[in-house]
């Protein structure tokens, strides 16, 4: 390692390694030649110069330096003006500037760091001097910015994570199987469509449906047919469900539930028929069952203006008992 290579920043596994990017902005190419020579060779370092003041400031914003060296007298505008418009700019307002003036001179020295110069250095200086000023104004500035990196990157992992979060309660909501929702995504939106009912004095409807004779259809055409029947009921249920309110899950086993918000008895007997009578149109084999030689389904409905006097667990209640009625009568049937 050359003696003038301290300090070069050392490659970081988890932030990235920035170079000290410099920016001269001077008039004189001799002096562009100069500093150009006296930076060259060090791989922490990337040279770059603007000779023309009217660009320097777009040139800056566009390359972002790590640092700049500011030439005083320019034929257009004046470094001091310069610092100041960089110090406008949101992008080059924390950027290092070491002035690079031919004079030394207190006054001018003085007015540089009342605009917002960082430094002062009389051109030329000697190259190590001028190095070890550059790294040294850089360090802060570098490290400013990896910190920003790795806050971006925390943020970053925090948002990642925040998202797979949301998709894996999605998932742990619905039925694996059918994939529509499971007892889970019924437990938490009962008691909010209840709420709701209550709030808005609307009737709320509950149906709970059981495959008829489903043990029988398990034995006699085995547990895959029994796995394909329950995702052809599920189907059922959701397509003849009309407002996105709705919901049809699989509560367990061969039975779903159906929750309709704002939805009357007689809407619920509708769609509960509905459900029936298209399982049974299916014509799925069901040869030897009790009820019948197809799958049939049994239905409970339930419906209550929710209120102070009931609750969710009395809706599913008589949701239940409806259903019991409707296996007692002789399955495949919807029972009030
Ligand atoms: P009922 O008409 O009185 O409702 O009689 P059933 O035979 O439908 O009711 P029972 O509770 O006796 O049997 C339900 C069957 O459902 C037994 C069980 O093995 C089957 N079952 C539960 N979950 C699944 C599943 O995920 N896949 C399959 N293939 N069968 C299942
Ligand atoms: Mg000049
Ligand atoms: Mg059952
Ligand atoms: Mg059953």
């Amino acid at each position: 390692m050359s003696e003038d290579n301290q300090g070069s920043t050392q490659q970081d596994s988890n932030v990235t390694h920035f170079k000290v990017r410099v920016l001269l902005v001077d008039d004189q190419l001799i002096i562009i030649e100069a500093v150009r020579r006296m930076l060259d060779g060090h791989p922490d370092i990337e040279f770059h110069y603007v000779s023309n003041a009217a660009v320097a400031v777009e040139t800056a914003v566009m390359m972002q330096p790590t640092v700049i060296l500011q030439d005083l007298v320019m034929p257009d505008i004046d470094g001091f003006a310069l610092i100041q418009a960089y110090r406008q700019q949101p992008s080059l307002a924390p950027v290092p500037v070491i002035v690079l003036s031919a004079k030394d001179d207190a006054k001018l020295k003085a007015h540089s760091f009342a605009v917002g110069a960082n430094d002062y250095v009389v051109k030329l200086p000697d190259r190590l001097e001028l190095l070890a000023r550059v790294r040294y104004h850089s360090s802060g500035h570098i490290s400013r910015l990896q910190r920003d990196e790795a806050f971006r990157f925390l943020r970053e992992s925090q948002q990642r994570l925040a998202d797979a979060n949301i998709e894996l309660q999605k998932l742990a909501a619905l039925d694996g199987l059918t994939g529509i929702g499971n007892r889970r995504r019924f437990d938490e939106v009962l008691p909010v469509e209840w709420q709701r009912g209550q709030r808005e004095r609307k009737p709320l409807s509950l149906l709970m449906c059981d495959i008829d004779c489903f043990k029988h259809h398990n034995d006699t055409f085995g547990h895959q047919a029994g796995d394909m029947c329950l995702k052809k009921a599920a189907a059922i249920l959701t397509e003849h469900l009309k407002r996105p309110a709705d919901l049809a899950v699989r509560y367990g086993g061969e039975e779903f539930a159906i929750v309709l918000p704002d939805t009357d008895s007689a809407g619920a007997m509708l769609i509960a028929e509905a459900c029936r009578s298209h399982l049974e149109a299916l014509a799925i084999d069901n040869t030897g069952a009790a009820v019948g030689d197809v799958v049939t389904m049994s239905i409970g409905v339930a419906t209550v203006v929710p209120g102070p006097e009931s609750s969710v667990e009395e809706l599913m209640a008589r949701a239940d008992k409806a259903l019991y009625a409707a296996k007692s009568d002789g399955r495949n049937r919807v029972c009030l």
